[in-house]
């Protein structure tokens, strides 16, 4: 596999490489370097941005003056290796202050001092250049069904995030809140758990225009569900604006583990949506976004781990897509996916201009004898990306 270029638009976020190895049972396995010896080394390796919550720059009780000292030294850093700030994030979930929310927590106070953390942290994103404004509710859940009046918990992230995407409008920054679904860890039970469960919510929204989804390959795989059809349908929706993309083995805790390190076949088809688009609706909308990685380099690793897994996520990501390419190119797999009907689908059920009492009025000659002997060949199909996987 070549090496990565800025041209790939990769990007890591700073807690991802900065993470010390810190899990509920266990203290750091390494040391915490600065975030601009995180930056320069990523672009060393290749990467062409980075991505960081407020708080993973700057700790928490610096007052506004230091906060900007610090983050000025980050972009500094960032411009003079010629990376990218892509993506800002607010960290609304470590303090003790937000162990039952930022946005919907009980207390009334809290809310308000998480609300005004994030639109701190909106100007930061919009001062550094960013594009995306990415909001993970981890806390934003409970353990319990009888401590939360869901119905209110509602009414208030979505005042929060109406808030927070009319603020942006309002100083005319050019950012995209990208919303991340996951289903629980820390809490028990987080909202927005899925991209569906999201995209429900920012069409209830006053200033959904600029929300989408910032859906991350675990937080789905966790819920069991298919990563791909989540990042599928939000195109769909017109609603992809960012990814996070790593690794996770199954139903457990959250792994982060390097990308394509969990189900390689579905990244395999992951990376194949986002670089060659829906195989049958050319004309749908692609993602043309960062390729953001959110894992974490297992707490097994020291300084060398950190980055033998950050470039092994490029790695994979651009092994994959030169499989992808290969697959799709492949003349078998066009025939293969004739067979399959796959292109067929793009075809409307209804015909142009065909109402509902034509449509009830018609003879159809369906054979259903023959259409349910159909042989799908969705195997053989599948059987080919396996081997373009394999090689
Ligand atoms: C943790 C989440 C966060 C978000 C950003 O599971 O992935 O790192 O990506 O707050």
């Amino acid at each position: 596999v070549r090496t990565p270029t800025p041209e790939d638009k990769f990007s890591f976020g700073l807690w991802t490489v900065g993470w010390t190895g810190t899990d509920p049972f266990g203290g750091p396995t390494r040391p915490a370097l600065d975030p601009w010896e995180y930056s320069d080394k990523l672009a060393e390796l290749g990467a062409w941005g980075i991505t960081f919550h407020d708080n993973d720059v700057f700790p928490f009780e610096s007052d506004e003056q230091t906060a900007k000292k610090i983050v000025g030294r980050l972009k500094d850093a960032a411009d003079k290796a010629g990376l990218v700030i892509e993506m800002v994030t607010t960290n609304t979930f470590t303090h003790p202050v937000f162990k039952d929310g930022g946005l919907t927590s009980n207390d009334r106070a809290v809310r308000r001092f998480g609300l005004r953390k994030i639109l701190h942290a909106v100007d930061l994103a919009a001062e550094v250049g960013a594009e995306t404004f990415v909001m993970w509710g981890g806390r934003e859940g409970a353990e319990y069904d009888g401590s939360k009046d869901v119905y209110a918990a509602f009414d208030r992230y979505k005042e929060g995030l109406d808030t927070v995407a009319g603020y942006i409008k309002e100083q005319g920054y050019d950012l995209r809140i990208g919303l991340e679904p996951k289903p629980n860890e820390p809490r028990g039970d987080i909202f927005l758990p899925t991209v569906g469960h999201a995209l429900g919510l920012i069409a209830q929204l006053e200033h959904g225009d600029i929300v989408g989804l910032n859906p991350e390959v675990g937080h789905e795989q966790m819920a069991n569900l298919n990563y791909t059809h989540g990042i599928g349908q939000a195109l769909w929706s017109g609603k992809l604006f960012h990814i996070d993309l790593n690794g996770q083995r199954g139903l457990k805790y959250d792994q982060d583990l390097v990308f394509g390190h969990g189900d390689l076949i579905s990244a395999f088809f992951t990376v194949d949506l986002i670089e060659n688009g829906f195989p049958g609706s050319p004309d749908a909308p692609r993602y043309t976004g960062p390729r953001h990685f959110d894992y974490k380099p297992s707490r097994t690793e020291y300084i060398d781990g950190i980055w033998a897994s950050a470039q092994a996520c490029m790695a994979t990501y651009l092994g994959l897509a030169e499989k992808a390419k290969a697959f799709r190119a492949d003349p078998r797999v066009t025939e293969a996916m004739t067979y399959a009907g796959v292109y067929d689908l793009a075809t409307p059920t209804l015909a142009e201009d065909e109402s509902v009492q034509d449509f009830l009025a018609a003879a159809e000659d369906i054979d259903l004898d023959r259409a349910a002997q159909r042989d799908y060949g969705f195997v053989a199909l599948q059987q080919l990306a396996v081997e373009h996987l394999i090689g």
